[in-house]
């Protein structure tokens, strides 16, 4: 028998389509050979518990990545999460859901927890967007709406791919303060940036475009 209830899906996104996945796993393994041999990380490698100027190699530092690259729009966990069944009910969500789009990347970042993709969403894409996806994670911050959109390229052993997010809006965050951050000059198409606390950003030159389909996970 059919269940009569729309089922919610374990979260919603923007899939990124095979061929183009391909591409940025390999620009992201890229990213972090050439990261993990740039000597002004090497001098900073306390942040991740290793000596300063040995070598860590952060393909295996990141050993676990996603099976299948996307940006997420909202987690629901099936409806357990508050806000998904209205979230699912969205005209802007319906009209969306098994569409094409291309999402724009600007930056490569990695910290101690994660290596990440940012996204930056147009008008129409924010109209998929949480409303409360920035407060969720960071309640006591303003972020212009979209600031938490990412794609999770890796996380270290015990990390859950939700921290991100969360490592981006700590991004975002240093950047609004105008926060110290060193410019280290230039490697793999861009700008790389030296933040605190082991956070490296890599501002591309020119942005990476990825096509995607919006849809649900069901697991
Ligand atoms: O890398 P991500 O954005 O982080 O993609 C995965 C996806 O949902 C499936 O797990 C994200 N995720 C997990 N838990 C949460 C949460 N509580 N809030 C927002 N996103 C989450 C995870």
């Amino acid at each position: 028998p059919t269940l009569e209830k729309e089922l919610v899906p374990l979260y919603f996104g923007w899939f990124v389509m095979k061929r183009d996945e391909d591409t940025l796993r390999k620009t992201s393994h890229d990213f972090l050979e050439q990261l993990s041999n740039f000597k002004p990380f090497r001098k900073r490698l306390q942040e991740y518990g290793y000596e300063d100027k040995h070598k860590l190699d952060l393909l295996k530092y990141f050993g676990k990545t996603p099976n299948i690259l996307h940006c997420t729009t909202k987690y629901c966990d099936y409806g357990k999460v508050a806000g998904s069944e209205e979230y699912a009910k969205m005209e802007a969500v319906k009209k969306g859901y098994s569409k094409a789009y291309i999402l724009h990347i600007t930056a490569l970042f990695v910290t101690p927890r994660t290596a990440g993709a940012r996204v930056e969403l147009t008008e129409e894409q924010l109209t998929l967007w949480p409303q409360d996806a920035e407060k969720e994670v960071m309640p006591k911050d303003t972020f212009p709406k979209g600031s938490r959109a990412h794609i999770t390229l890796g996380t270290a052993a015990d990390v859950q791919d939700v921290q991100t997010g969360i490592d981006l809006l700590e991004f975002i965050k240093l950047q609004q303060s105008g926060g110290e951050k060193e410019d280290l000059g230039e490697i793999c198409g861009g700008k790389i940036y030296y933040y605190e606390n082991g956070m490296w950003m890599l501002n591309l030159s020119r942005k990476i475009e990825v096509k995607t389909i919006f849809s649900g996970y069901y697991g």
